[in-house]
């Protein structure tokens, strides 16, 4: 065969397969064009397809040439006609809706939910402002006066030792010695030292000690401090309000008891514990606020008495929902922390 009669031929095919998937109204004509066109075994491009063979050796690279470009034109028609259909058919496709079609499933959200400490603290806030306390912040970076002085933790007290603090390596801080809070007692002296008594508040936040990780002790924790000075309050007032705390929070079936203890701001001093699987576990420190400490912040010892306590939130959040690791608590494995 000629060149010119197979190159006839081609441009035939390619006008006409073109019509034809132009021409297809729906999906089922257009499957039928394709066979005729497209089909692999009886398809009109294999069939002209077979005439190469007949043309003339020296013409076969133009016949070939031309050939895949017909077969290109073809299968773009087809794919074009394809998309012109399915658009119709399923607007979606185009991602063009113009509609909102009640009739499709929502996409579900992913709720996210609160720690478990953050929803302890919460809880924590409304037991003790039902009692009267309001809360009160205050900074994690802190100075040795309000972390250790006027707590009454003089420089040589063990309790200020490097090994037993974060300190912090401060660049030209001329205000002295920075470090991560120990205790939110710290928020006793700030809120003491910005106006007279009575006072009535809480400070619940994170407090650092460069305590070994195990089961019940982690680098960083939560406390939860109270602080209630006032005239004539004694320690009665102190022990009424752990016990209503307590008996709110983990259940008026807990028992809880007080050790005596030791603390520099703190005259005289308790520990405080439940009991847990069979176990003493303690929960805070507390007492009545050592009059040094009144007497630093402007107070008069002599017209007001106050009580202060600070508890762990970690331990108390692990009681109620019988954590018994607190590691787990800063793991952040979300199949842990959804439970709660
Ligand atoms: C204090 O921090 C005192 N400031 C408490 C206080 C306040 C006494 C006011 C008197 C008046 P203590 O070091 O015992 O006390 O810590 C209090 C509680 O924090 C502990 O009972 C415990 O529940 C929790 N706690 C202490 N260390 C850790 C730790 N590494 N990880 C988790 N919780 C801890």
């Amino acid at each position: 065969m000629a060149l010119a009669e197979f190159l006839k031929q081609l441009d035939a095919l390619v006008a006409a397969a073109t019509a034809a998937f132009d021409g297809a109204a729906d999906e089922a004509s257009l499957e039928a064009a394709r066979i005729e066109y497209l089909g692999a075994k009886k398809g009109r491009l294999k069939a002209v397809q077979k005439f190469m063979g007949a043309v003339g050796a020296a013409d076969r690279p133009a016949a070939g040439k031309r050939l895949n470009e017909v077969k290109t034109q073809i299968e773009t028609a087809f794919t074009a006609a394809q998309g012109r259909l399915g658009a119709v058919e399923n607007p979606r496709r185009t991602g063009e809706v113009t509609a909102f079609d009640p009739t499709l499933p929502g996409r579900s959200l992913r709720l996210g939910r609160l720690h478990p400490i953050t929803q302890t603290i919460e809880e924590l806030k409304g037991i003790m402002g039902r009692l009267g306390f309001s809360v009160a912040e205050g900074p994690e970076i802190e100075d040795e006066w309000h972390n250790f002085e006027a707590l009454n933790i003089p420089l040589e007290h063990p309790a200020r030792d490097p090994l037993d603090n974060f300190y912090l390596a401060v660049a030209g801080a001329a205000a002295g010695t920075l470090l991560l809070r120990s205790q939110t007692s710290t928020v006793q002296i700030r809120v003491m030292e910005q106006g007279p008594p009575p006072v009535r508040i809480i400070t619940l936040g994170r407090v650092y000690r460069p305590d070994t990780a195990d089961a019940t002790h982690y680098p960083m924790f939560h406390q939860m401090e109270g602080l209630l000075v006032d005239r004539q309050v004694t320690m009665a007032d102190l022990k009424s309000v752990l016990r209503l705390f307590a008996a709110s929070f983990l259940g008026s079936d807990v028992h809880i008891r007080f050790r005596p203890s030791f603390f520099p701001f703190t005259e005289p001093s308790v520990e405080a514990d439940f009991q847990w699987h069979d176990q003493w576990i303690e929960f805070g420190g507390a007492g009545m606020v050592d009059p040094n400490v009144l007497q630093m912040v402007g107070y008069d010892p002599e017209q007001v008495t106050g009580f202060a306590f600070g508890l762990g939130i970690e331990r108390l959040c692990m009681r109620r929902h019988n954590i018994t690791d607190i590691r787990a608590l800063y793991r952040n494995d979300v199949r842990f922390l959804r439970q709660f």
